[in-house]
């Protein structure tokens, strides 16, 4: 063989050794490092006298809850609410998505052999802003992609409160009014009609149903404040409305907008002006004309530039005592573009610097438990512009809030910021 061959065999090979030699040292350097336990215990052989999984609890009552078929209506019905969710569910993904999974109800007749208290329905309009998107609202609602749902009896409370409004009150979906996708001022008159046939159920204590309404833009709170009027009476009923806008404006010809409804319910007489009541106004609109109408008009308005000023604590117990110096009945509107857009990103308008959840939420359970709310509605949730659905769970929770606020009510928990003394504090002073 040639010597040059030979001796480039050598080289490849001595590289081979080298590399070996290296390996051999960096495996041993390795393993000198390494922490992974190595018991003798780790190394003996498997037991099979050991349970493989912690056992279940066969004696839990909840033990086949989720597979248990809720209710057999394979013989027909009798007037009522219908539960239509299959099996027991805990969470917004399972059953068929209707408001917190919560029975359905079709006609009037079912709202009142039910003895219903409150009937929550959609009202998909989206024509009254330029900005779409809140036609979506009622479904994602209805969605309620990450929030519980009811479980029936096995349900928990509002924690603040320890009530629990989905076992103190029945509550119903009563579907959806019908809306002319094209037409704002076809539509207000369907959910008008819708709206008044909810209120118009008288219950055998006396009151009648209060008609919860998703939206849908905001101008379906004329049509929605316009049907209980109809039942209660033309002045007879006060609106809280919380807003980051002032929504009393007529522009470009249209009388009824998401921008014109206050307007529209004072001038046709539905609400004096000494009744309305604004809650969160702020960013550029109106103007001063527009405050100084207001003020003509009797309007109470609490601005964020009041919150600035006076602080929240002082703002909110003010809101509380007007909502109880007006008529006796009240309607109260959330605009979800109130809350700040870190919380609700997903509404037509959004304006920086609002409400908190932590301001907005005690306030309507206290509205809802300290005076008469004979309607509400949540309006303006655009869930396509809600890509962590964050205004989707507080959405959820604002309902939720007036819903424990209704059910406080009907248990004679009225006085003034009610808490629950175990909830809020510890005991152990
Ligand atoms: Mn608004």
């Amino acid at each position: 063989m040639d010597n040059n061959i030979k001796s480039g065999i050598a080289k490849r090979l001595f590289f081979v050794f080298l590399l070996a030699v290296i390996n051999s040292f960096s495996t041993a350097a390795y393993a000198f490092l390494d922490d992974t336990p190595d018991s003798d215990r780790e190394k003996a052989p498997a037991k099979h006298d050991v349970k493989p999984v912690i056992p279940l609890d066969k004696a839990d009552p909840t033990y086949d809850v989720w597979k248990l078929i809720r209710d057999d209506l394979s013989k027909g019905r009798e007037p009522g609410p219908i539960n239509v969710q299959r099996f027991w569910g805990g969470f917004g993904f399972q059953g068929i998505p209707t408001f917190f999974r919560l029975p359905v109800a079709l006609v009037p007749e079912d709202l009142e052999a039910g003895q219903v208290d409150v009937a929550i329905m959609g009202a998909h309009t989206d024509m009254g802003l330029g900005s779409r998107g809140a036609s979506r609202g009622p479904a994602a609602f209805r969605e309620a992609r990450y929030e519980y749902v009811t479980w029936g009896e096995f349900s928990m409370p509002h924690m603040g409160a320890m009530v629990n409004p989905f076992a103190e009150l029945t509550i119903v979906d009563y579907g959806d009014a019908p809306v002319d996708p094209l037409s704002t001022e076809r539509s207000v008159h369907e959910i008008r009609k819708y709206v008044r046939e909810i209120a118009s159920v008288k219950l055998k204590n006396g009151k009648h149903v209060i008609p919860i309404i998703i939206g849908g833009d905001h101008s379906l709170t004329y049509p929605n404040v316009a049907g209980v009027t109809d039942v209660y009476g033309k002045g007879n009923v006060g609106v809280i409305h919380f807003d980051a806008h002032y929504d009393a404006t007529m522009m470009m010809g249209h009388m009824i907008t998401h921008g014109a409804w206050v307007k529209r319910l004072i001038v046709d007489g539905h609400v004096p002006g000494k009744n309305y009541i604004q809650v969160g106004l702020r960013g550029y609109y109106p103007d001063k004309e527009s405050f100084e109408w207001m003020r003509k008009e009797g309007f109470r308005y609490h601005p964020m530039a009041e919150i600035e000023r006076r602080g929240w604590d002082a703002v909110m117990e003010d809101i509380i005592k007007e909502a109880k110096d007006g008529p006796e009945y009240l309607f109260i509107s959330f605009d979800l573009d109130t809350l700040d857009p870190a919380f609700a990103p997903g509404t037509g308008t959004p304006e920086p610097g609002g409400l908190t959840p932590r301001e907005a939420f005690p306030l309507v359970r206290r509205l809802c438990a300290e005076s008469n709310v004979i309607g509400f509605d949540l309006v303006e949730f655009a869930p396509e512009r809600d890509p962590t659905y964050v205004s989707g769970l507080n959405a959820n929770r604002i309902v939720r809030e007036c819903l424990t606020g209704i059910a406080m009510r009907k248990k004679g928990i009225t006085q003034e910021h009610y808490l629950s003394p175990l909830t809020s504090d510890d005991g152990r002073k």
